[in-house]
């Protein structure tokens, strides 16, 4: 038996050894890297790449990565695409699916091997809550009539980002869900989950596990089908009776993510806002929000 001291948040002993080197020595020490229906929470130190990129063949099909640009949220697509050339499956395939109602403005790209982008028209919604609200019903019937025959697995994100840090094949699994940046330290009765018990998307204080991020989530083309298809129903049911959740879709997906448990969870590295600082236990930020002025960008 050896004894290996690690310091809180740092992924090395003593000699420089990672985890990877001494297979039954400690992960992380500082967060907690599974949950307890015992599905891997993704942080920092706790993957090699060099594996998991070892694991991928040649024939495994492009990671679908599904955004919505529109209307004035044109603006972010070129941060987006090439800041996802630099970092976002480096060395796969990808194909960007990208929603938009002003194909007009989208900018010219220079694209590295094997990746395309496919920009899908959409109409002009007039609310900027059906901007959100609808991309669940726009994934679910895009995944059923083409995804499903393009990709294996969907990433379905937020346009107004930027990847700051590789984005790579540890995010890949079933039915995925990230770890909202705001809520990650905090206890459940604080999770801002829609508390109205007569919304489709109630959850009451006693019960839920973490606050996940609308933001980010994926998995498995059929499983995305399930999820995007069970939300759009909630949002439904909800409009009947003039109900809109708290947080929107997020609502939804935390609502589906209760009863429908993710086998992979993100940390926060995978959807980072500055807005809540930056700290040394969220040692990568990968994929992080770029400020918006959101007097100019609704209206
Ligand atoms: C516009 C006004 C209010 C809310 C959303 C929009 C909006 C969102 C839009 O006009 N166009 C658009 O494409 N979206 C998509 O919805 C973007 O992909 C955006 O990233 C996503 C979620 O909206 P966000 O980013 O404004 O929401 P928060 O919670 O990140 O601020
Ligand atoms: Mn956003």
């Amino acid at each position: 038996m050896y004894t290996i001291r690690l310091q809180t948040g740092f992924q090395y002993d003593c000699k420089g050894r990672t985890w990877h080197d001494i297979p039954h020595g400690p992960v992380r020490v500082d967060v907690r890297v599974v949950t307890p229906w015992l599905a891997p929470i993704v942080w920092n130190g706790t993957f090699s790449t060099d594996i998991l990129n070892a694991q991928y063949n040649e024939k495994t099909l492009p990671i679908g990565l599904t955004t919505f640009a529109m209307k004035k949220y044109i603006v972010f697509l070129k941060t987006f695409i090439e800041t996802a050339e630099k970092f976002f499956m480096v060395g796969h395939k990808v194909n960007y699916y990208v929603f938009t109602d002003r194909i007009n403005e989208v900018p010219q790209f220079t694209l590295g091997n094997g990746r395309q982008l496919m920009i899908l028209l959409l109409p002009a919604y007039k609310r900027w809550q059906d901007v959100s609200m609808r991309r669940m019903e726009i994934i679910r019937d895009y995944s059923q009539q083409r995804f499903i025959h393009e990709v294996d697995h969907l990433v379905c994100v937020d346009v107004d980002m930027k990847f700051t840090d590789d984005v790579g094949m540890e995010i890949i699994g079933d039915l995925v869900g990230t770890l909202h940046p705001g809520f990650f330290k905090s206890s459940r009765e604080e999770y801002p989950y829609e508390r109205r018990a007569l919304s489709e998307a109630y959850i009451p204080y006693h019960e839920g596990d973490y606050y996940y991020a609308g933001g980010n989530f994926g998995g498995k083309v059929q499983e995305v089908i399930k999820l995007t298809n069970h939300c759009h129903h909630a949002v439904l049911a909800d409009k009947a009776n003039n109900i809109e959740a708290r947080w929107h879709d997020e609502s939804y997906i935390n609502k589906y993510f209760l009863h429908h448990k993710p086998t992979k969870v993100l940390s926060p590295e995978y959807i980072w806002l500055y807005y809540y600082g930056d700290p040394p236990i969220v040692q990568k930020k990968r994929f992080v929000e770029v400020p918006k002025n959101r007097a100019w960008i609704r209206y």
